[in-house]
């Protein structure tokens, strides 16, 4: 793994404008608008010729924009794969085709190693292991147990399986600390409400005292759906979520929500770079993983200035 940061910029770039054909997953949440902005930003920025398709959570329609990249002999594939399985078929015939491929934002199953260049995105388990670390020093003075509600993000997505993992990992040896409602989302604010919703028709003895968030459009459902049950998000229950989006960080400002890890959308520069790598024959590390931080009340005021997004 390279710590992602400056990479020099290369003297020798080919006369043709590089084609590369980027399949992205869908639009479901603010993150990956952002994401999906960047990259279409940094093409422009880096006189790369862009050709993304938008699969709209559809791993099928992912393959047909990747049979129609390999048609028109693009130069390089990227590819964020909705979920993890079920790549070999489709990057065997990329392979055959002879086009090299980036995997970019989420991970892909596959045992061949030589079907992919790289893979650039972010250590989502680690961002499991800081959330339940923010957690357990928060709730660390509350005596008996803790009850935890899980809104997970699209099932078989790398994200959603390593934040369940970290976040699992970093309280099993801490017993009072149960996740008694666990349930997937995909993502998007109106599940997360929807599926909130749900979690607080229990008894009111059942209702969790942390909201655990795989990402923050649906936490800012969670947080309607807590109101409406007449409860205080941020207070009667402690809300843990993960991107950093401008919305959450104005949110943890409002003290709706108390934590926010953050996950870095903007991956296009460094997706253009390595485009530019590959074709110049250079050799790229296997794993290139963006810095991110945390972000707290105590910080939001501070980061809602930096938030590009
Ligand atoms: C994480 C990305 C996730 C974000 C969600 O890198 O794949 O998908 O956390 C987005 O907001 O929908």
């Amino acid at each position: 793994t390279q710590q992602l940061g400056w990479i020099p910029p290369l003297d020798d770039s080919p006369t043709d404008p590089i084609v590369l054909g980027f399949s992205q997953l869908g639009s479901e949440s603010n993150w990956r608008n952002a994401n999906t902005l960047s990259i279409v930003d940094a093409a422009k920025e880096s006189g790369i010729t862009l050709i993304m398709e938008n699969a709209e959570q559809s791993q099928e329609k992912q393959f047909e924009a990747i049979r129609s990249f390999i048609r028109k002999k693009v130069d390089v594939i990227a590819i964020a794969p909705v979920v993890q399985k079920g790549w070999e078929p489709i990057l065997q015939e990329v392979k055959k085709a002879g086009i090299p491929v980036i995997v970019l934002d989420r991970s892909v199953n596959v045992d061949d190693g030589s079907l992919y260049v790289t893979f650039i995105g972010s250590d989502f388990y680690e961002e499991g292991v800081k959330a339940a670390k923010y957690m357990l020093d928060k709730m660390r003075h509350l005596p008996g147990p803790v009850t935890i509600a899980e809104l997970e993000g699209t099932i078989g997505s790398t994200p959603s399986i390593d934040r369940g993992r970290g976040f699992r990992d970093t309280i099993k040896a801490n017993s009072r600390f149960q996740i008694t409602q666990i349930l997937p989302a995909n993502f998007t604010e109106v599940q997360g409400r929807a599926v909130m919703k749900a979690f607080l028709e229990k008894p009111r003895e059942e209702w969790p005292q942390v909201l655990y968030s795989h990402n923050d459009d649906m936490a800012l459902g969670a947080v309607e759906a807590i109101e409406e049950a007449g409860l205080t998000p941020g207070q009667d229950i402690i809300i843990i979520s993960i991107d950093g989006t401008r919305r959450a960080v104005d949110s943890m400002i409002q003290g709706k929500i108390n934590a926010v890890v953050e996950c870095n959308p903007l991956l296009g520069p460094l997706l253009m770079q390595a485009t530019k790598e590959i074709m110049t024959g250079r050799t790229l590390p296997k794993r290139m993983v963006p810095p991110e931080d945390i972000f707290t009340q105590e910080t939001a005021a501070v980061e809602a200035q930096d938030r590009k997004y």
